[in-house]
């Protein structure tokens, strides 16, 4: 019980609101909480959570020193004693508020203690974890927080943002642009990440701002201090501009979209059959991220092959349907066309189609190979489609619409497209609106003719092993959505973990269940394979069939070819450093991780690929200083190491015939 009703009021409205501030930035809605009042279950509840103890066995005073020494190591990170708030809130005078019965229940285990006592209930948001203390440890943090009950906590200054100059405005927007808008939407309206519009950020505040922006948020927040991938400085201004309202920017029509267009050699220039003597159905293209630059590699010998210079930021890289040409996207939106049958791979056509995008494909039913070329935007809320040829912009049209629960959007991204080989057409995730979208470049003018409602915030996705189910990640609502693309209707939504990201996901033959379908996670360590198998399987088909535990959060990619017996993993979002840098490989055969080794000593390491022969495995150390390893798969051997100037930022790989024939 309270004792102090007055400052228990005080501190309270200040953990209630910070704890909701800190919900909305890891976008965990505040729980649904049953009060139990019966206090022979709320024991139970408690015993089986770990609680109950509450006294520390040491001297007080010895308590105090090891509860201060543990508040250190595992609370600082978030709370001050009278220094303010941090992500969490300032915990001065913590001791005047709750019993140490109280403190130790909510330190303990705040989820199960929640359930079963109105006052956890009440501020009670999932952000804070169970720490990993023994009850010894946290009842001398108790002991500790008892022993500052006189510390005074400074006024919550609510000031909101500093004014900034027309030069910082653009400079802020340039870094929102590059590092935060992916996650939390052009207009901040939250996607994969929360969103963090004024009304929000205003309630975090600068000093809030500043730290979760500084040390990152779990859940899959960055910790762009903590990396040094912002400045002190840079971190200052952003969590100021995030705080003013979002400049939005302007839209692209078809004919500024044909004015950036640049056919830098027309058809009837470019060569009749392959020009060069390697097999050019065996490169891979290596996105240099940060050097704007698509390295082509002869993957039978080895060799580079060429360096093109595409522009800012690719982000990914599709084949065309008979493998030609490689077709880059840029986060700036620019579509570069590589025609890969000359002697030395080059552009052939530039164009921009949006401001920022993140997804391109070529048209691959019979009788439509090569001939058209679609672009999905991430701002404006729009898709292009071009001459497959030539990238000449032939129709834009507009995605923006109500989510599929009818609420009004002012941004809707284009995320995952697939091209069909059974239809001609291509199928698009719409982020915020939640629908799977099909549309059809038989038909004149290329139009949108159906939207299927699936769920919120559509990410990354592919094609299960027959393509005819396009499977793509809800990851905001820790799903895998499956989308009947025969005939166009949703079949599922199955929860698979926290923050799936399958990337284009992985296709394999189970002992146990058949095809299956596998995801890893941003959230949490976990891999995740789901029943793909509706003929021969139907018991099983889009239910989680199996979970296998991986060391390490973060990962974005896994891999795996008809041929091999493994599936490739990688952690490269990992908050420890040696994860950031490890590689797991699942045994299909035995259903069990077969091991995690370190495979770099910098950089993240991500992103696999196969050669054309699915013998050897491609694998990137995303950093400046960059490599590629290769490995044997049958031996899970290292084979080569590229480790060259040029090896900028690496990040995807796509085989010609691999991506060209959707294999993985
Ligand atoms: Fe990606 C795929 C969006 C961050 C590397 N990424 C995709 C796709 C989308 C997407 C929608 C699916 C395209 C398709 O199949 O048509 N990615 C986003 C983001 O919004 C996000 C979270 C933040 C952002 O601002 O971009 C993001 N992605 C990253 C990275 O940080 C990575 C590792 C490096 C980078 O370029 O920024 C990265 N994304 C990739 C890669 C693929 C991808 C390599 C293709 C995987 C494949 O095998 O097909």
């Amino acid at each position: 019980m309270p004792r102090t009703s007055m400052f228990r009021l005080t501190v309270v409205l200040a953990v209630s609101a910070i704890a909701l501030v800190i919900a909305a930035c890891t976008q965990v809605l505040p729980e649904r909480v049953i009060v139990v009042t019966d206090p022979e279950a709320a024991a139970a509840i408690l015993e089986e959570a770990g609680g109950g103890e509450s006294a520390a066995e040491a001297t007080p005073d010895a308590a105090v020193a090891a509860g201060e020494a543990a508040f250190e190591e595992d609370c600082a990170v978030c709370h001050t004693i009278g220094g303010g708030p941090l992500v969490g809130p300032d915990l001065a005078g913590i001791g005047e508020v709750h019993t140490p019965e109280w403190l130790d229940n909510w330190i303990t285990d705040p989820e199960a203690f929640a359930a079963v006592d109105a006052d956890a209930a009440e501020i009670y948001t999932g952000a804070m974890p169970a720490p990993d203390l023994d009850a010894g440890a946290i009842a001398s943090i108790v002991a500790y927080l008892e022993s500052t009950s006189d510390v005074a906590a400074p006024p919550i200054a609510l000031e909101g943002p500093r004014g900034l100059s027309t030069a910082e405005f653009e400079e802020a927007s340039d870094v929102y642009f590059n590092r935060c808008a992916g996650c939390h939407g052009t207009l901040r309206a939250g996607a994969t990440g929360p969103a963090i519009q004024p009304e929000r950020t205003l309630e975090i505040g600068t000093v809030g701002l500043t730290t979760i922006l500084t040390n990152g948020l779990p859940g899959g927040m960055p910790a762009w201090g903590e990396a040094g991938i912002l400045t002190p400085e840079e971190i200052e201004l952003m969590a100021n501009f995030v705080q003013l309202p979002p400049p939005t920017p302007p839209a692209l029509s078809l004919d500024e979209i044909t004015e950036s267009w640049n056919l830098l050699v027309p058809v009837a220039d470019r060569p009749t059959e392959p020009q060069t003597a390697r097999d050019w159905t065996n490169f891979t293209g290596i996105i240099l991220r940060d050097a704007g630059q698509v390295a082509i590699m002869d993957s039978d010998t080895y060799e580079q092959v060429a360096i093109i210079d595409t522009g800012f930021a690719v982000h990914i890289l599709r084949s065309s349907a008979t493998g030609r040409y490689f077709l880059a996207v840029g986060r700036d939106g620019r579509v570069t066309m590589i025609d890969l049958w000359t002697e030395t791979p080059e552009i052939v056509a530039q164009v921009q189609g949006c401001y920022d995008a993140r997804s391109v494909d070529g048209s691959k039913f019979e009788g439509f190979e090569d001939q058209y070329i679609i672009e999905g935007c991430y701002w404006p809320p729009q898709y292009v489609v071009y001459d497959g040829q030539t990238l000449e912009p032939l129709v834009v049209h507009d995605v923006l619409s109500d989510d599929i629960y009818g609420d009004p959007l002012e941004e809707v991204r284009v995320a995952a497209i697939v091209a069909s080989r059974f239809d001609p057409v291509w199928v698009m995730g719409l982020k915020e609106s939640g629908y799977v979208a099909i549309v059809d470049y038989s038909q004149p003018d290329f139009p949108l003719v159906k939207k299927i409602p699936a769920e919120l915030f559509l990410h990354d996705g592919g094609w299960d092993h027959t393509g005819r189910y396009f499977i793509t990640a809800a990851n905001a609502k820790n799903k895998l959505m499956v989308v009947d693309v025969k005939t166009q209707e949703l079949v599922a939504g199955v929860e698979t973990g926290e923050t799936p990201h399958p990337g284009r996901g992985a296709n394999w033959i189970d002992p146990e269940f058949g095809w299956v379908y596998g995801t890893t996670h941003i959230g949490e360590g976990k891999l995740t394979l789901i029943g793909a198998d509706p003929e021969g399987s139907p018991e099983h088909a889009w239910k989680v069939v199996r979970e296998v535990e991986l060391p390490g959060t973060g990962s974005l990619f896994l891999k795996t070819h008809p041929d091999s017996a493994w599936v490739w993993m990688d952690t490269p979002l990992s908050n420890d450093v040696e994860e950031s840098h490890q590689i797991c490989v699942y045994n299909k055969e035995t259903t069990e991780l077969e091991k995690c080794f370190p495979a770099a000593d910098r950089g993240r390491v991500v992103h696999f690929e196969y050669d054309k022969t699915g013998t050897e495995v491609w694998v990137s150390v995303w950093d400046r200083d960059g490599q590629i390893i290769i490995y044997d798969d049958a031996t899970l051997t290292e084979k080569l190491r590229i480790d060259e100037d040029w090896l900028i930022t690496p990040t995807g790989k796509f085989n010609v015939f691999n991506t060209a024939n959707d294999i993985y």
